[in-house]
């Protein structure tokens, strides 16, 4: 399933996780976890490394996750970049969040407070996420060519 993605550097950073996931899988679920039923694991697909970061060091946009009273948003909740560009999340309130995609193309998973979240967006077009957790959490991320 090698699909067109172009020069970008997104391609890498989608497969890369997953073959890492391949060669430990038979090891460690199968001997560590007892009972795991050998479905796919969720949480740890988003480990807190710093790996992901080595090749992309520009942040194109910062989209902040805060609170208002009781009521949680993306701040700014609507942004435009081009192909290419990385956004960077970060949960600036105490109660913890997802930057979820509506088209399922990226889910943070749960981000705790302080956490951040970053995506590179290679193929222009609108994309739609929310907070898994407050549904009423809504944003957009506008790719351009
Ligand atoms: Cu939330």
């Amino acid at each position: 399933m090698v699909k067109y993605l172009g020069p970008g550097r997104g391609g890498r950073r989608l497969v890369r996780p997953y073959i890492l996931w391949r060669n430990i899988c038979p090891a460690v679920l199968l001997c560590a976890m007892v009972g795991c039923g050998s479905s796919t694991p969720s949480s740890p697909v988003t480990p807190p490394r710093g790996t992901a970061d080595i090749g992309i060091s520009v942040i194109a946009k910062r989209v902040l996750i805060v609170a208002h009273g009781a009521v949680y948003g993306y701040r700014p909740s609507g942004i435009t970049i081009p192909a290419g560009s990385t956004v960077l999340w970060t949960n600036q309130t105490d109660a913890t969040h997802t930057v979820t995609a509506v088209n399922g193309s990226f889910d943070s998973k749960g981000l705790d407070k302080g956490r951040t979240f970053q995506k590179t967006f290679t193929i222009p077009g609108t994309y739609h996420y929310m907070c898994l957790f407050h549904t009423y959490m809504q944003g957009t991320v506008i790719v351009t060519k």
